[in-house]
């Protein structure tokens, strides 16, 4: 029997193996263009599951850093979480990649043999190198089998190699000749009278040497057969042969074997060693591991095909999944922190369950299908949710954890002085300090001369570095915030960033886009607007002159006063 197991595959099934034993991870994400909260608040959410058992929770992020986060990270000797920017569930999520294949030179015994075994309806017909030439299914098969008395001929017809007939039968070989040439041939029982045998096979019109007889312990059918010149004489019921009978196939050189098996048995056997070739489809639907699992259901969705094949970019198989599999909901998991709308979310949230999520920010639309721990509070960070998580379980984290949920509050807060701050936080950084082995002064200071965004990151970065895009109704806007010691670095820079933020409206066809500038020594803010001018003109605050740059004295936090100043403005404007 020809098959094989795909060379490469041996990697992909142990980490199968280990993905059947331990749960599959559940991804902790905070929102795009991730600001220090989001990302201490996962790894800090990932301690508090672990510290409770539930290790599955990984921290994860979909944005890079920027110099604040890698300042406390660095702090807090913690590497930066694992990137992953797109969970859309793909093929390579759902595939098996534990497949059983076979070669043109399989034969039909095989194949049946594998299908039954794996309680599958098709396999995957690959070359010598595991590139994929095709599919052979259950259907194909049985169309091969199904008797059709129309067709005598047809019925009797075997396309193979000596070979396989040997293996297949597990015939003992008395003589054979040229045993791997693959021949058509056609069998028969040679159960008549010798008079009618020679007779019936001239009537046939088939060659000799084209023929297999299957025949008992008749010596005279045996004798005839070596007279015609028959291609293959196979002796039945493990009978013993003549010597004389042996001495003349080898003189006339017939290949004689002897079955273990009836005649019937092992004229059926015969045609089950019919090579695969000919039978099976070469035409084929072959995806991509990274084809995203709903342009594969509009793909697939009026066909029919028993299995479908995975293939890598050298067209070798890697998988195969079936309609079934690719319509179990998806398997990929996730939690949210510090946000819970779909348009800050990883890539991709929204085709996988999300388990979780921890947030202190408006309540966006994310709706989902089965119910969902949600914890929302109107505190400080996300920090402070988590942090009173540990509190309340009467668990004490880890030093550089309890620094990074300190760095977490101070960054969200501006160490205490945002209006979005409670009392929590202040409770919070009481008990984390003393754990962390720093006081919040002190942390604050590495986090705010961390760097200034505005010197160290081009205009276009300065305004994706923390960006969020909100939806309000059908209307989309940006809000992009920097923290900066003074305001002086900025006025440097006050037109390159005014045409960045005009791009970055452009580019993601925004109605708006805003960049709050806050001042961490004045606790005030500028407002660079990207947006129309009846937009500028309805801004009730400051205006610089003739230009886009509002002064917002007293305003820090783009949560608690610019978003809500913003959808009251939209609501005066009349366009939401
Ligand atoms: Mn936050």
């Amino acid at each position: 029997m020809f098959i094989f197991e795909i060379s490469g595959l041996f990697n992909t099934k142990i980490v199968a193996n280990l993905e059947y034993t331990m749960p599959e991870p559940i991804y902790i994400f905070g929102h795009k263009n991730p600001d220090a909260d989001a990302i201490c608040s996962a790894l800090a959410y990932e301690a508090y599951k672990h510290a409770i058992g539930q290790t599955e929770y990984i921290a994860a992020r979909c944005g890079n850093s920027n110099a604040r986060i890698d300042a406390i990270l660095e702090r807090f000797k913690t590497p930066l979480p694992r990137f992953i920017g797109d969970v859309t569930p793909r093929v390579g999520n759902i595939m098996q990649s534990m497949v059983r294949t076979v070669t043109k030179k399989s034969t039909c015994a095989g194949a049946l043999e594998l299908i039954d075994q794996y309680d599958v309806r098709a396999l995957p017909v690959v070359d010598e190198g595991g590139q994929i030439e095709g599919l052979v299914s259950i259907f194909q098969l049985g169309e091969f089998f199904i008797p059709k008395p129309h067709e005598p001929r047809a019925m009797r017809r075997v396309k193979t190699c000596v070979q396989s007939i040997i293996d297949s039968l597990n015939a003992k070989v008395l003589h054979a000749d040229n045993i791997d040439e693959i021949e058509e041939l056609f069998v028969r029982i040679g159960a008549m009278d010798i008079r009618s045998f020679g007779s019936h096979h001239k009537e046939n019109g088939l060659t000799s040497d084209r023929s297999i007889i299957v025949v008992g312990d008749r010596r005279d059918i045996q004798e005839r057969c070596l007279e015609l010149g028959v291609r293959l004489l196979v002796i039945t019921g493990a009978l013993e042969v003549d010597e004389e009978v042996i001495e003349r196939a080898r003189e006339s050189n017939i290949s004689l074997i002897v079955s273990p098996y009836d005649s019937a048995t092992t004229s059926w056997i015969i045609r089950t060693a019919t090579h695969i070739d000919g039978l099976f489809e070469p035409k084929v639907s072959c995806f991509s591991a990274e084809d995203h699992i709903s342009s594969v259901k509009r793909r697939i969705a009026n066909s029919n095909d028993p299995l479908y094949l995975v293939v890598n970019d050298e067209k070798k198989l890697i998988g195969v999944f079936s309609k079934s599999d690719i319509l179990r909901p998806s398997s990929t998991r996730i939690a949210l922190v510090d946000h819970n709308e779909l348009g800050q979310a990883v890539n991709g949230a929204s085709e996988v369950q999300i388990t979780e999520i921890l947030d202190h920010h408006r309540l966006g639309n994310i709706p989902t299908e089965q119910p969902i721990l949600f914890i929302n509070r109107p505190v400080g960070s996300t920090c402070s949710i988590v942090a009173d998580l540990f509190k309340t379980h009467k668990l004490t984290p880890e030093p550089n954890i309890a620094g990074i949920m300190m760095a977490g509050i101070i960054s969200d807060t501006l160490l205490l002085n945002s209006p979005t701050a409670t009392p929590l936080e202040g409770e919070l950084l009481d008990w984390l300090s003393p754990i962390a082995g720093i006081e919040p002064e002190a942390l604050a200071d590495i986090i705010f001369t961390a760097g200034s965004v505005v010197i160290n990151s081009k205009p276009a970065e300065v305004i994706s570095s923390d960006c969020k895009i909100y939806d309000e109704g059908e209307l989309r806007f940006s809000v992009s915030q920097i923290e900066e010691l003074g305001f002086d670095k900025f006025w440097k820079k006050e037109d390159a960033l005014g045409k960045a933020l005009e791009a970055y409206r452009i580019k993601e066809k925004l109605f708006f886009s805003f960049l709050l500038v806050t001042d961490i020594n004045s606790h005030d803010s500028l407002l660079v607007v990207a947006g129309n001018d009846e937009l500028k003109a309805s801004i009730n605050y400051p205006q610089r002159g003739q230009s886009n740059i509002y002064e917002l004295s007293g305003i820090v936090s783009r949560k608690k006063q610019l978003i809500p100043y913003i959808s009251s403005l939209l609501k005066t404007m009349g366009v939401v």
